[in-house]
């Protein structure tokens, strides 16, 4: 077995300034332990080989600086970024945390706070442009509602749609180099949040004049708080040419959201979906090779020490995963067994080449013909194949 891979730039591995800064706050407790300065979070994440540091505005300007405090905030902290080489991949706005966001920003039910929160991320777009970020995410945690009377949601997908045009068209005026990237999650901290999954998300997207620019930063535990397949959603984004950002984690089961090491939860999932990103489709097909950005937050009985090992387990669970992905992608037993599987049959079309719909139903063999029971006498030995993917994963091959 290989031993412990250690991380480099060139993977590409970056985390939110506010995930390794989490204090331990939570519903029921107050902060376990005491917040770092940026400036030392981005020497660390330098340190433990990270590439990529990402933040909420308010993260890095407290909220209701003043012009000056923001100033001076902003040049130290570009100052540290130059000096240790660390980059800012994303900026996102936080537009949940103040009470003013109780429900939600662009489509509050108050004109005044969407006008307010449009205007805070537009100047965050400003920010994220001059530091050379390319992904602008938008997570709307607090876009939704509890009572389905409260809420009008045809008016509240229209309000949405009418904010990430605005900033879409924004990005274009300014001939910014940003593309935006929405954040689904089915629940927490609304009972129920607008674009829950990947699928609405994308379905949403369409519906915008500025869709071009506008894709998906999908989250592995968002995904799964809906009891839903992350690799498969990232596929579908990847498919539909819309997977801008990801956020790794880890989540186990549908409860909370529960925010883990990438890895620590669903395991097997994980695996399938850093075959996913580093191998690509079997059959070929789009690649994702953006950043590898950790969403997680370093557990609360975590001190300041560990929380730096908890962010090193992010990078370590990705590269042995990658490793293992690897292993079996180029085992010629797997290969027999994907091919045996009919994996690889599938990106074959279903018509032949030049067949039209009029010879297609002039082939008797394709139906009149056909013996549907000789053909469900096939078996595709999916057991087999994934019984090899667990042994490469456990490290037995
Ligand atoms: C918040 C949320 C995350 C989002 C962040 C981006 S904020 O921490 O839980 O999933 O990615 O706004
Ligand atoms: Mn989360
Ligand atoms: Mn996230």
């Amino acid at each position: 077995m290989p031993g412990i891979p250690a991380p480099t730039p060139a993977d590409k591995f970056s985390f939110g300034l506010w995930t390794v800064d989490w204090a331990g706050q939570d519903q029921f407790g107050s902060a376990s332990r005491p917040k770092f300065d940026p400036v030392e979070v981005v020497w660390n994440l330098k340190e433990i080989g990270a590439w990529g540091i990402t933040f909420h505005d308010d993260d890095l300007i407290p909220f209701g600086s003043t012009e000056a405090e923001r100033g001076r905030i902003l040049a130290r902290f570009s100052q540290a970024l130059q000096e240790s080489g660390i980059v800012v991949e994303m900026v996102t706005t936080n537009t949940f945390s103040h009470p003013v966001f109780k429900d939600g920003a662009f489509t509050s039910n108050d004109r005044r706070v969407r006008r307010f929160g449009l205007a805070k991320v537009l100047r965050n777009v400003d920010l994220a442009a001059e530091l050379g970020a390319q992904t602008f995410v938008m997570w709307g945690g607090r876009e939704g509602a509890e009572y389905d009377v409260a809420k009008d949601y045809f008016a509240a997908l229209s309000r949405y749609a009418e904010g990430l045009d605005t900033v879409a068209q924004y990005i274009k005026d300014k001939g910014y180099g940003l593309r935006i990237a929405l954040e689904p999650k089915p629940n927490e901290p609304r009972g129920d949040i607008l674009l829950p999954t990947v699928g609405h998300a994308l379905a949403f997207i369409e519906r915008l004049e500025n869709k071009d620019i506008v894709g998906l930063n999908p989250e592995v535990g968002h995904e799964q708080m809906a009891c839903l397949n992350y690799t498969a959603g990232i596929a579908q984004a990847l498919w539909a040419g819309k997977l801008f950002h990801i956020d790794l984690n880890g989540q186990k089961s549908i409860k909370f959201d529960q925010d883990l090491v990438f890895g620590h939860g669903d395991l097997l999932s994980a695996f399938g979906t850093v075959d996913l990103l580093e191998n690509g489709f079997p059959g070929g097909g789009p690649r994702y090779d953006g950043p590898r950005h950790f969403d997680y937050k370093p557990s609360r009985t975590e001190d300041p020490a560990q929380v730096w090992l908890t962010a090193a387990a992010n990078m370590e669970m990705y590269l042995l995963l990658k490793e293992r992905a690897q292993a079996f992608r180029a085992d010629p037993e797997v290969a027999a067994a994907v091919a045996a599987a009919g994996v690889t049959e599938l990106s074959e079309p279903t018509l032949a080449p030049g067949e039209t719909l009029e010879q297609f139903l002039a082939d008797d063999s394709a139906y009149r013909t056909a013996d549907p029971d000789a053909l469900a006498k096939r078996g595709f030995g999916f057991v087999r194949l994934n019984q090899l993917a667990i042994e490469f994963l456990v490290g037995a091959r």
